[in-house]
């Protein structure tokens, strides 16, 4: 290999000896221009309009200066002026001997002597110390890197704001020194990614793709009745639509590859959640998640045991373990004064949480607040603000394009494609490598917010985090980023307290001091997230407000109050974290302060809440105070973009061998059946492809089905119409299908033997004494229902011994049958409630 590197070396060798022996040869140059008594102005002269210069090169032979008996520069700014009506503007560049005259105005002594007649050509021509001369004209030329024909990046201000100056993401750049992504797969962990899609399809990745609602590995969005699957598309978009094919817009890592994970479209439960976070997590570098829990301002939700579990794992041997980087979005709820402090998602230390602000660098109506906000970027704002242009599905009503991507679902995966462009520069950073670097990089905004300068230094505000991502300042500081050391914790016992909270402005004060000696078997010496684990009771915990301080003096407001949650569950082991101590030093005395911001004139909340038991965890590393500051300095060393115009960098370890992914042709609990029912069935059903864990019961649940084994029919009945996931775990299966008037004799034969009146009212009696019900489904009925003559049972439960129940709709049959299927699917969960858990747990 190293032969190959020999020739280039020679020439190189070759050419800078050369430049060398030229530079020594050459005559040295006089610091004093030949036109230094001139009065012309530097080049370029504002009066030197186009075609109105004139490059001249002159002799620098001695014998015809001595012939003429003066300085030929001299000479030439005399007749130029008083001649030609030229005004020389000195030496061009640095080429000796060359100057350019400028043809204006004469001046008032030489006007006499100038006519119009005269042309500076014939002038100079006729000068003897002019070797050559040219007029000169304009000189087409174009930028060559970031004039796109895209016909929507034009309004893609987010990437080049020329309103807001200096409110976009500063890429244009790194674009310019082909910074792209390149080398960086991006996953959308969405309702589908539309990978035909113009804008997309070249820089798809089937690889990193999977569509875990159907269990296929295609993630193609699937239309619906409320054309909303259009969502993962679009963020696919901001990170990586194809520039220059003269369609839409531009991503903000045009360069690399973007992956689709469809999961948002059917139920989601903490298993598919978990399979999302980790699939295919050595081929997808980032994860871009933009949706969390209800953001209705009451609700307290995040990961469950799996998805925490799956996030944890997919920073320990996700990218060869590196970690995989996830990019949450802080949630939509401002208007109900949501924070995302109640976001399991935003609080956990593994997610890169990243809030909106709009295009004047405001937070918008939208926009939740909380202390575990890394930073935030751009999105929609109010009325007359733009939004995010990017690709759009082009199913349904969709154009292919949008102008009107909004909330911080638009953010997130703007942070994803940013960090991709670091991950070009450096493909070694850590998950936390990632989260330093953006708590050192970004950049104030918004003067109006709560900005706190922390005791290392790092100013934070609970509306934007460290504030605005800045890709240019990111990358720069990937670049000469060193790795920092390895993640370490420290967590106090479980304090058990039962004190009563104080009615505001008097508060609840518990303390913890973390000692050199708690944290000298960790190493431990300065923070990154701090987390506080509290259970507490009270009657309306919006009211509760818990406040969390640092050593340094700084406050995290980790628990904000919240107007409409009037919840009376309280806080059972929940978990709220601060990134607003980074940096600082780890030791010393944490407060928590917690009141309780009662109304009087509200009865229900009037009983006193009592923090029952809380916990402190640290995390951070072994850097020294001292090695932080000083990393901050390298940062801003190397903002000037020294180190990515030069060749320097940083050496990458390889990494892990990580054992390849499981694959198994299923997940271990979900299924698509439609492959497995293509020939019409009668009598004996046989399910060939099921998993072992489910292939008896479920074999012997659908045995035993009337609806499915009778020998009445005469109809056979097609089963190319099952439609979309089953769910299937040991003992329980959930699916959807299509049916058509074929099933009608069935279901006919079976209506007599149901207790009860009509179908409605019969079926759901029936799916309410059920109290384990193994097999249920959900039908959609696409034909008419002649026979039936009802809408059309959609819903349905057996079990074995008891008679098959089934649940007549209320809506119209000509409803969308996606609707329809959801629709009483929820109502089913409404009602049943034990089928919540089987949702959960199948
Ligand atoms: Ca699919
Ligand atoms: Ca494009
Ligand atoms: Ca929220
Ligand atoms: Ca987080």
């Amino acid at each position: 290999m190293a032969t190959s590197y020999v020739f280039p070396f020679l020439v190189l060798v070759f050419l800078s000896s050369f430049t060398l022996l030229l530079l020594a040869l050459l005559p040295s140059v006089s610091p004093s221009s030949p036109f230094s008594s001139s009065s012309g102005p530097p080049w370029p002269s504002a009066s030197c309009g186009p075609g109105q210069s004139w490059a001249v090169k002159l002799h620098t032979n001695k014998n015809l200066e001595r012939e003429y008996g003066e300085e030929s520069s001299d000479d030439l700014d005399l007749i130029a002026n008083r001649q030609a009506g030229l005004q020389n503007q000195g030496q061009i560049g640095q080429l000796e001997g060359h100057y350019l005259l400028c043809s204006g105005k004469p001046d008032v002594e030489s006007a006499s002597v100038w006519r119009k007649s005269v042309q500076p050509g014939d002038v100079l021509a006729a000068h003897p110390h002019v070797l050559w001369f040219s007029q000169e004209r304009v000189l087409s030329r174009s930028k060559r890197s970031v004039a796109f024909n895209d016909p929507r990046y034009p309004q893609q201000w987010h990437l080049h704001n020329d309103i807001n100056k200096g409110m976009d993401i500063n890429v244009t750049g790194l674009w310019e020194r082909n910074i792209t992504g390149r080398g960086v797969t991006v996953v959308v962990v969405d309702d589908g990614v539309e990978h035909t899609h113009q804008d997309i399809q070249p820089n798809y990745s089937p690889e990193g793709s999977y569509d875990l609602n159907s269990n296929d590995p295609d993630p193609m969005p699937h239309p619906d009745a409320h054309s909303d699957n259009h969502h993962g598309t679009r963020c696919a978009g901001e990170i990586a639509a194809v520039p220059n094919n003269s369609f839409c817009a531009v991503g903000v890592a045009y360069g690399s590859k973007v992956a689709g994970i469809r999961v948002l479209d059917g139920p989601l439960t903490d298993s598919l959640e978990a399979i999302a976070f980790n699939k295919h997590y050595q081929v997808n570098d980032i994860y871009s998640c933009s949706w969390g829990p209800d953001d209705d301002g009451h609700t307290v939700d995040g990961p469950h045991p799996l998805g925490k579990a799956a996030l944890q794992h997919g920073v320990i041997a996700g990218r060869r373990g590196f970690g995989s980087i996830f990019v949450v979005a802080s949630g939509n709820g401002g208007q109900y004064n949501d924070n995302c402090n109640y976001d399991g998602y935003a609080n956990s230390i593994y997610t890169i949480t990243i809030g909106a602000v709009d295009e004047r660098g405001r937070m918008p109506f939208y926009a939740e607040e909380c202390a575990s906000m890394l930073a935030v970027t751009f999105s929609s704002g109010g009325n007359r603000l733009r939004s995010i242009v990017t690709s759009d599905w082009s199913m349904q009503q969709g154009t292919g394009c949008t102008e009107g991507h909004t909330g911080t679902s638009a953010a997130a995966p703007l942070a994803a494609g940013m960090v991709a462009l670091m991950l070009q520069v450096r493909p070694c950073l850590s998950w936390r490598d990632v989260q330093h670097i953006i708590t050192f990089t970004a950049t104030k905004c918004d003067s109006s917010a709560d900005w706190r300068v922390n005791g290392a230094g790092l100013h934070h505000s609970h509306q934007h985090g460290f504030g605005l991502l800045n890709a240019w300042r990111l990358v720069n500081a990937a670049k000469v980023w060193e790795s920092v050391p390895f993640l370490v914790s420290y967590q106090s016992p479980v304090i058990k307290e039962d004190m009563p909270i104080l009615t505001y402005s008097n508060e609840l004060i518990r303390t913890w001091t973390v000692t050199a000696d708690d944290l000298r078997q960790s190493g431990m010496q300065t923070l990154e997230h701090v987390a506080v684990t509290v259970t507490i009771t009270h009657p309306c915990r919006g009211n509760v407000e818990i406040v969390l301080v640092c050593p340094s003096g700084m406050i995290s407001v980790i628990g904000a109050r919240r107007a409409v949650d009037r919840d009376s569950a309280g806080y059972q082991d929940w978990t709220f974290s601060t990134v607003r101590c980074w940096g600082e030093r780890a030791e010393g005395q944490y407060r928590l302060k917690i009141s309780d911001h009662k109304e009087p004139l509200t009865q229900q909340c009037g009983a006193v809440g009592v923090l029952k038991q809380w916990k402190l965890t640290l995390y951070g590393s072994s850097m020294t105070f001292s090695e932080v500051k000083e990393r901050r300095r390298l940062v801003e060393d190397a903002m000037s973009g020294k180190y990515l115009d030069s060749n320097f960098s940083l050496p990458c370890p390889p990494g892990l061998d990580i054992p390849p992914e499981i694959v198994s042709p299923f997940t271990s609990n979900s299924l698509k059946v439609n492959c497995d029912y293509t020939q019409p069935k009668l009598g004996v059903y046989s399910f060939p492809k099921l998993s072992l864990a489910c292939h008896g019961p479920i074999r012997s649940a659908l045995e035993n089905t009337p609806y499915l084994c009778t020998n009445k029919p005469s109809t056979p009945i097609s089963f190319s119409h099952f439609d979309d996931v089953l769910s299937v775990s040991r003992d329980r299966i959930i699916f959807l299908y299509l049916f058509n008037v074929s099933y009608s004799p069935v279901f006919h034969q079976r209506e007599p033997s149901m207790p009860g009146g009509g179908c409605g009212l019969r079926g759901l009696w029936r799916l309410l004494s059920l109290g384990s019900a193994p097999f249920w489904w959900v039908g959609v009925p696409v034909g008419p229902l002649p026979l039936v003559g009802m809408r059309g049972c959609v819903a349905g439960a057996w079990s074995p011994g008891s008679a098959a129940a089934s649940w007549c709709g209320w809506l119209p049959e000509t409803a969308p049958p996606k609707l329809m299927f959801y629709f009483y699917l929820y109502i089913f969960v409404l009602v049943y409630p034990c089928s919540v858990s089987l949702l959960k747990y199948v």
